[in-house]
C-alpha cells in the first residue's frame, strides 16, 4: 500500500491499496470491508470495476468474472480523512489521530477504517507499506524497516510484514518518535516512543529484550523476523499486540503489560484464531504469561494468583460471563482475561509443571500452519498429557458461575 499523509492540520491521506488475492471459486464479484474515505478509483486486473458501498461492505463487480484458482489484483484509490471507531463497548480504535500524526490499531474490526481488507482473523496476508509524511514526522509499521527516501518536504518510509498477518494486527504510527534498535538472539528489536513518554524508552527496549529471552525459553522460538514496540500519545489506556510491533496507547507500560503483548506474538499473532469467539485463547494465555513472568521473577506464584481470584463470589466479573464464547461487547472483558488465565492454571495443576510447559510449546509450535479453535487447544493438551481434559475445559470456559469441580 502507498499512503501519503498530509499532516495533523488536515489529517488527510491519499492512498493506493493494491490487494493480490486468489479466487477459491469462480467469482462474478466479491466483497471487501472498508469504512474509509471516498474511493476515487477501483480496478481489478487493470480494468475499472464497478462498486457499491453499504456501511462497511464494499461490493466489487469486476468488468469480467474471475475464474476459479485465478490470481487477481484489486487496486483501490481513496482520499480524505480516515477516522476512528468509537462509542461502542470496545472503545476507540481504528485510525486514531494523535497529537502530531495518527496511529492505526485494528482489534477487533478497526482496520477497515483505513485499509480495504477481508476483515476476518483467519484471512492472513503479507503487507508492504510505503508511507509518505511531512519530513518532520516518522513512520513505524509492522515488520522490517526498508528504505527511507527524503524528497525535500516529504519523506517516504518503507516497512514490510513478510509473515502472513491477520488484518486486525496491521499497525502504522505516524509522528515524532525516539526510535531505537537493538537485537536479541539475532532478532532485531525496534522500539519507537513518543516524546511525551521519553523517560519510558529505555525501559520499553530493555523489558522487551528480557521478556523475549524468557519467552523463547518458555514458549519456544520467537515466531517473527523482528520485534519491538511503540508508545504513542492518544490516551487509549490499552495496548495492542500488533504483529512484530505492539502499541501502547497513552501510557508508559509496566513490565507485565510488555510481557502480555510479547506473549501474544506466539499466542494470537503466530498461532492465530479461526473465530473471535475463541478470543480467550489469545487473552487467557497472554494473561497467564504475565502470571508466569511474575513467578519467574520471584514474585507471587500463578497458583497464588489463581487462589486469590477463586475466593471472589461467583457473580463477580472474574467469573461472568464464562470466557469460552463471549458476546461482542465482552470480547475483551475481565473474565476472558482472568478466568481464561485461571483455566490455564487449572490445566497446569492437573497435568503438572513439566507436561504443562510441553503443552505450551506444542501449542506455540503450530505457528501459522492453520487458524485454531478451542477444540484444537484441548486436543493438543490431551495429546501431550495423555489425559482426558474435556471436563476441565468445559467447567472453566463454558459453565455459568464459579466452577466448583473440574
Ligand atoms: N488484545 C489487546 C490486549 O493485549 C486488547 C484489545 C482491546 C486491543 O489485551
Amino acid at each position: 500500500m502507498k499512503l501519503a499523509y498530509a499532516g495533523r492540520a488536515s489529517g488527510d491521506v491519499d492512498a493506493t491499496v493494491t490487494i493480490t488475492a486468489r479466487a477459491e471459486q469462480p467469482l462474478p464479484g466479491f466483497d471487501l470491508d472498508f469504512r474509509g474515505p471516498k474511493i476515487t478509483e477501483l480496478s481489478v486486473d487493470g480494468r475499472p470495476a464497478t462498486f457499491t458501498r453499504d456501511g462497511q461492505e464494499l461490493v466489487v463487480t469486476p468488468a469480467a468474472g474471475i475464474a476459479e484458482g485465478a490470481r487477481f489484483t484489486t487496486v483501490v484509490h481513496y482520499a480524505g480523512r480516515p477516522g476512528p471507531l468509537k462509542g461502542d463497548a470496545l472503545g476507540t480504535y481504528g485510525w486514531i489521530p494523535s497529537k502530531d500524526g495518527a496511529v492505526a490499531l485494528g482489534e477487533p474490526d478497526g482496520t477497515p477504517t483505513w485499509l480495504p481488507v477481508n476483515d476476518h482473523p483467519r484471512d492472513r496476508a503479507t503487507y508492504d507499506f510505503h508511507i509518505t509524511v511531512p519530513s518532520e514526522l516518522q513512520v513505524v509499521a509492522n515488520g522490517t524497516p526498508g528504505a527511507v527516501a527524503k524528497h525535500g518536504a516529504t519523506t517516504t518510509y518503507d516497512w514490510s510484514e513478510t509473515a502472513p498477518m491477520a488484518t486486525y494486527l496491521a499497525m502504522v504510527a505516524i509522528g515524532k518518535f525516539d526510535v531505537r534498535r537493538t537485537e536479541t538472539g539475532g532478532v532485531p528489536v525496534i522500539t519507537a516512543v513518543d516524546p511525551r513518554y521519553a523517560g519510558a524508552a529505555r525501559k520499553l527496549e530493555r523489558t522487551t529484550v528480557a521478556a523475549m529471552r524468557w519467552g523463547v525459553e518458555t514458549f519456544g522460538p520467537y515466531p517473527f523476523p523482528t520485534a519491538g514496540g511503540v508508545i504513542d500519545d492518544p490516551p487509549l489506556d490499552y495496548a495492542l499486540e500488533s504483529q512484530e510491533r505492539p502499541v501502547y496507547g497513552g501510557f508508559s507500560p509496566g513490565e507485565r503489560f510488555i510481557v502480555h503483548e510479547l506473549a501474544h506474538q506466539w499466542f494470537g499473532d503466530s498461532v492465530g484464531l479461526r473465530d473471535w469467539k475463541d478470543i480467550w485463547l489469545n487473552e487467557g494465555l497472554a494473561t497467564y504469561a504475565e502470571w508466569m513472568w511474575t513467578e519467574h521473577k520471584g514474585g507471587e506464584s500463578a497458583k497464588s494468583v489463581f487462589k486469590r481470584y477463586y475466593t471472589q463470589p461467583g457473580a463477580s466479573p472474574v467469573f461472568a460471563p464464562p470466557p469460552g464464547s463471549p458476546a461482542r461487547a465482552d470480547l475483551f472483558g475481565f473474565s476472558v482475561y482472568t478466568r481464561g488465565a485461571m483455566c490455564v492454571e487449572a490445566l497446569r495443576e492437573r497435568v503438572g509443571d513439566k507436561t504443562f510447559v510441553r503443552v505450551l510449546k506444542a501449542w506455540a509450535a503450530q505457528g501459522r500452519a492453520a487458524p485454531v479453535t478451542t477444540a484444537d487447544f484441548v486436543a493438543v493438551a490431551e495429546k501431550v498429557s495423555g489425559r482426558r481434559l474435556h471436563r476441565l475445559f468445559n467447567a472453566w470456559l463454558y459453565q455459568k458461575g464459579k466452577p466448583k469441580k473440574w
